[in-house]
Order: structure tokens, then C-alpha cells, then sequence
């Protein structure tokens, strides 16, 4: 495979899911850094690689892949035979599921609101707007809700064997985890309470997520 690069923003949930999983692999990157603070990604440079201006975009063998569902499919396909996907139909499913519901239903409101208001905002110097993080909770518990009762939870999302769910899922509850809505959004999610302070103990995702 020739050089492969990944443009983001070292910060961004979904740049630290792909990059578990090349950490993970143990395959040599290089993260070329595309700021979304600063507008980077909107520039005409990145919007030829990305056009919806979104982080990741990864660039192997000569081609351009986006969606970080399809790009960790892909790498996990090419660079480690599979080994963090499943050969079982129904575990493959569910996999997929808690993809497509931390895509869908877990992101806006976990992190597009309630870490953007609480940790990002005051970051800046800028004021968390309340009412945002209100009208976050209720959405996020019901998706966390939903993995949780999707996930087995010990050691890893679906069992003995670590998948993309596994590396889609810890950022979140990492920064999730430094804000005061972590206790309430969890409190019926003992599983994922209990996963996420086992998977905070592992040398990547302290050194990706912390
Ligand atoms: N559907 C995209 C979502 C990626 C995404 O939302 N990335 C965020 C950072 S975590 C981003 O690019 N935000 C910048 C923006 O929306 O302008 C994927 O799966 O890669």
C-alpha cells in the first residue's frame, strides 16, 4: 500500500475512530491536519477532496474515501483481513446498527450540542448555551440507551472481540464523560458505564482520546 494519509482535525470524534483503528493495525499514517475551528475544512483545497467539508477524508493509492463508516470498512478490508469486523451475520448487523445509530442518532446531540456547549464554547471563550444542552440530553440517552441494550459490553461492544464499533463509539463517551450530563445520559446504561472505563484504560485511546 503506498503512503496513506488522513486529513483532520486530531480533536474530531470520528478523525479518532479511524485512527484507533490504524493504531490498532499498527499500519504507518500520517495525519495531515485539516482545522475545523479555523474553516480549513471549507476551504476550496479540502471541499476538492471532501465537497460537504467534513473530517475524515483519507487518501490511499491514489484515491480520496470519505464517511468514516466506508473508510474503516475499507481499511479494516485491505489492512487487517477483517479482523475488526465479524464473519457472524447477525453480530456484523449489529455492528453496523450501533454505527449507523451513533451516526444518526448519537453524534448531533452528544457531541454537535452537548460537548460543543460544555467543553468546546468555553474553549473559545464563548458562553455554552443552556437551552442546546437541554434539548440534547433526552435524544442522546435514547440512543445510548438503544446500543446499550444492542451491546454484550464486556470486554468489548459485541463481545471478546474488538470491532469498529468499539473504536466509533469511545470518543464520544470520552468527551462525553467530561461533561455533567455523562451521569444522567448513562444512569440506565451500566454496561456502557462499565466499557468505557475499561476501554479508557487502553495505551491508544489514552493517547488518542484522553
Ligand atoms: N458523515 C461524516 C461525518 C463526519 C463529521 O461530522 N465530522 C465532523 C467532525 S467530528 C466535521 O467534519 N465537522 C465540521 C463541520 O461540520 O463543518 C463521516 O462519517 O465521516
Amino acid at each position: 500500500m503506498s503512503k496513506l494519509v488522513v486529513y483532520g482535525t486530531p480533536a474530531s470524534t470520528y478523525v479518532r475512530t479511524v485512527r484507533l483503528l490504524l493504531e490498532e493495525i499498527a499500519v504507518d499514517y500520517t495525519l495531515q491536519r485539516v482545522d475545523i475551528l479555523n474553516g480549513e475544512n471549507k476551504s476550496a483545497d479540502y471541499l476538492a477532496k471532501n465537497p460537504f467539508g467534513k473530517i475524515p477524508t483519507i487518501e490511499v493509492n491514489g484515491e480520496l474515501l470519505y464517511e468514516t463508516a466506508v473508510i474503516t470498512e475499507y481499511l479494516d478490508a485491505t489492512l487487517a483481513d477483517r479482523k475488526f469486523s465479524f464473519s457472524d451475520p447477525m453480530l456484523q448487523a449489529r455492528m453496523r446498527q450501533i454505527m449507523a445509530i451513533i451516526d444518526s442518532y448519537l453524534f448531533g446531540p452528544a457531541i454537535g450540542s452537548i460537548v460543543v456547549q460544555r467543553l468546546i464554547l468555553p474553549s473559545l471563550g464563548r458562553q455554552t448555551d443552556e437551552a442546546k444542552v437541554k434539548n440534547a440530553i433526552a435524544p442522546a440517552q435514547t440512543a445510548i440507551e438503544a446500543i446499550e441494550s444492542l451491546a454484550a459490553g464486556s470486554p468489548y461492544l459485541l463481545g471478546s472481540e474488538a470491532s469498529i464499533a468499539d473504536f466509533y463509539l469511545i470518543p464520544i463517551l470520552m468527551y462525553l464523560f467530561q461533561t455533567p450530563e455523562f451521569e444522567v445520559i448513562t444512569a440506565q446504561t451500566p454496561k456502557l458505564r462499565r466499557w468505557r472505563d475499561e476501554l479508557s484504560q487502553l495505551p491508544n485511546v489514552k493517547k488518542l482520546c484522553a
